[in-house]
């Protein structure tokens, strides 16, 4: 069976989850102790100390994009990605932009909203910040999907299991595509999906979490990651500020050292 380390609200995860609910691979998942501030030797798994990591018969696998290319590699059909080199390519852009510009846009709302790393005015100015560079990034996805239904093409795919977890991070930030719009419509199209319902529901029983989370902080129970695009995010939004209080306070570490 293939084991899955996972925290469900993670996009990251939940690009893989789909994934292999769309090829019907059946998996089990675990939230890492690490997590949830416990001791841990999710190391040996993953050195980056990160989720998703994909163990199958003994093999473990970090990064979504490397995890969807052995997915892909491992149980061709159904195929996730386009036929075409040019086609592959195009939503594998789009993925990257998604995972590495997008993701950092919610990643900073949940550092702002749900940690509780900021209030008053500064907290404005970034979650302003957050709103217009979300509606921009909404521009430009409406633009990728031109006529078509899916970021695939005509039917879902790779793109769009790329696409979906983002998109969604916005919603529950409540900046959710304009009504009306196509991505709207490629939304709504891309929840009847039975992998993307499943993916989501797990998120549900973890809705009242966030309350504790604060806490956590505080208790210096957990030391969230700051790294590449995410730091890089708060850095050029505003919250220069936020980056070397929670490194003072160890509530912030860099990227895990590899041993
Ligand atoms: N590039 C990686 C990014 C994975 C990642 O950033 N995962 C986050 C959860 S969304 C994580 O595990 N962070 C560890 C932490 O915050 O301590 C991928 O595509 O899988």
């Amino acid at each position: 069976m293939i084991k899955l380390y996972e925290h469900p609200f993670s996009p990251y995860v939940q690009k893989v989850k789909i994934a292999l609910y769309e090829k019907n691979v059946p998996f089990e998942v675990e939230i890492p102790n690490a997590f949830s501030g416990g001791a841990t030797d999710f190391g040996k798994t993953n050195p980056r100390l990160e989720v998703p990591a994909l163990v199958d018969d003994g093999f473990s696998i970090f990064d979504s994009t490397i995890i969807l290319d052995y997915i892909e590699e491992k149980w061709p059909t159904p195929a996730l990605l386009p036929a075409s080199p040019r086609e592959r390519a195009r939503v594998r852009m789009i993925e990257d932009i998604c995972d590495t510009y997008y993701e950092a846009i919610n990643w900073g709302l949940m550092e702002i909203r749900a940690w509780k790393r900021v209030t008053g005015e500064l907290a404005k100015q970034i979650e302003w910040k957050a709103a217009a560079q979300t509606a921009a990034v909404h521009a430009w996805l409406e633009r990728e999907l031109g006529s078509a239904n899916y970021f695939n093409g005509s039917a879902f795919g790779y793109g769009d299991l790329s696409v979906y977890p983002h998109v969604h991070g916005s919603v529950v930030w409540q900046h959710a595509p304009q009504a009306g719009s196509k991505l709207a419509a490629w939304l709504a199209r891309a929840e009847e999906r039975p992998s993307v319902r499943k993916t989501i529901a797990a998120t549900q029983q973890f809705a009242g979490s966030m309350d504790a989370l604060p806490q956590m902080l505080e208790s210096g129970a957990f030391e969230r990651q700051y790294r590449d695009h995410r730091l890089e995010w708060m850095m050029r939004s505003g919250g220069i500020e936020v980056v070397l209080e929670g490194l003072k306070k160890k509530t912030i570490r860099f990227s895990s050292e590899i041993s």
